[in-house]
């Protein structure tokens, strides 16, 4: 906290100095807005101690004002309007324009003063979730702070002791508050900008929403059976790729304040999990992965060299994760003709089809009408057609050509003659099975014929998470 000594002192020198005046020093630092959903340029630090940025997925950094040495946020706690993906916008909560907040960047040893101001119809507080601070501005309504009623605005001051992979979110209503996208990242630089230093560092949150068809409010009160899995509240094809230059040191750092686990996995590279929200993991304790899970309420900075070229696919592996709203209680239709009872229902109801009876790679492609404000199940249109994906997916695009810095989408890759694969066209001869007992180690307790398999995928709720 300022010391009343410490107060008068700086207020005296700033004064003196002529930059600010006596009420621009008392008063509230500006609160940037940010309109739209796209990829912000990295913030290049203007003063204090110098950092490199991060790269914000879907979002960007809030720019910080300078006083007497102490770096000043203004976060706005409101009601916003986001877009998922382009033909959806969802009704959430956030901070300063969107859900999620912005990501606040300082470095090791600065001593951070962040204003909240509260335009929510209800109290709310922030917690800043793995800081080493004092108890009194760790942001529990009740238990550190009495909650910051709406219209009001509280301060919280701490230096950030220890560098490192965070996120801030309200410790007051909080089911509701975040079911209904209210989060942010926040990242501590070192002191050193050479220690564990990488050419890209991209951060984001995973959040999870229950939006029904055709809706724009989330229903709050759902606790596991959420329907929209999202990579910084957006969902694919509406989540930018991640684009860099072929050798280039990636970092990609995630926090997981969904209410269940995702086991995020990478194509073509091996990565190391290089931190946690504990802190940088020790090099001896680390192993090579291309999956790894984060529970909920976790962080994870994962680093690659970018050594292939490619569109990689980068995404949660729960492959529910990876759809839209559509996808869920649609029974299983394989191996079921529904040619007759179609037909009979179509002389009622004209439009009438039947989902997925050839498994469900049509819906990607299917041109059914949607209720207003939704999104088909899986989308995206790729270079060889549809990608068949949706929520928590999208690409990195590693590229010779993509120059330090630069982070504009390159457009799909394009591959060398020979390295796609491709159709067989030759004969395609019946494959031989084995008859004979004696062909196989073991003999089939079964034989196909014996055994009848009925399968429908509940529909009841509870199920998915
Ligand atoms: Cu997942």
């Amino acid at each position: 906290m300022v010391s009343r000594r410490d107060f008068f002192t700086g207020a005296a020198a700033l004064v003196g100095a002529g930059m600010v005046s006596r009420v621009g020093a008392a008063s509230l630092p500006e609160a940037p807005i940010m309109e739209g959903a796209a990829t912000q340029a990295p913030l290049i630090p203007p003063n204090g101690r110098p950092y490199n940025p991060v790269v914000t997925l879907n979002g960007w950094s809030l720019p910080w004002r300078m006083n007497n040495g102490v770096k000043e946020f203004h976060l706005i706690a409101e009601p916003v309007v986001r877009e998922l993906a382009p033909g959806m916008k969802a009704n959430l909560w956030g901070y300063n324009g969107q859900s999620p907040g912005p990501t606040i960047e300082v470095v090791e040893g600065d001593r951070v003063r962040i204003f909240v101001t509260n335009k929510l119809p209800e109290h709310t507080s922030i917690h800043w979730h793995g800081q080493r601070l004092p108890n009194g501005m760790d942001g529990v309504t009740g238990l550190t702070q009495p909650g910051i009623k709406p219209g009001k605005t509280f301060v919280y001051e701490f230096v950030a002791k220890r560098p490192g992979t965070f996120m801030y979110h309200p410790h007051a209503d909080e089911m509701i508050q975040m079911a209904m996208g209210m989060m942010g990242f926040w990242v501590t630089h070192p002191k050193n900008r050479d220690f564990m230093k990488v050419d890209r560092d991209f951060v984001f949150l995973l959040s999870n929403y229950d939006i029904e068809p055709g809706s724009f409010t989330p229903k709050v009160n759902t606790m596991l059976d959420f329907n929209l899995f999202t990579f910084n509240s957006r969902v694919f094809p509406g989540i930018d790729s991640m684009n860099v230059r072929q050798g280039d040191k990636v970092r990609i750092r995630f926090g997981n304040l969904t209410m269940t686990n995702h086991p995020i996995h990478l194509h073509g590279h091996e990565f190391f999990v290089t931190g946690t929200d504990g802190g940088w993991t020790r090099p001896e304790s680390r192993w090579p992965e291309v999956t790894t899970d984060v529970a909920v309420g976790q962080m994870r900075a994962i680093e690659f060299e970018a050594t292939d070229l490619g569109d990689w696919a980068f995404h949660c592996h729960k492959s529910h994760h990876t759809m839209n709203a559509m996808g869920h209680d649609v029974p299983t239709m394989i191996g079921a003709d529904h040619r007759g009872v179609a037909q009979k229902i179509n002389k009622l109801v004209p439009d009438y089809m039947v989902m997925g009876e050839r498994g469900m790679a049509d819906m990607g492609e299917m041109e059914m009408p949607l209720p207003d404000n939704t999104l088909p199940m899986m989308g995206g249109q790729g270079p060889f057609g549809g990608i068949e994906m949706g929520g928590m997916f999208t690409v990195v695009k590693v590229r010779k050509e993509q120059k330090p810095g630069d982070y504009k989408d390159p457009g799909w890759y394009k591959h060398p003659a020979g390295t796609v694969a491709y159709e067989w066209t030759g004969e395609t001869p019946a494959p031989t099975r084995s008859g004979s007992a004696g062909g196989q180690s073991m003999p089939s307790a079964n034989k196909a014929g014996n055994v009848e398999l009925t399968v429908r995928k509940p529909t009841g709720h509870g199920g998915h998470h």
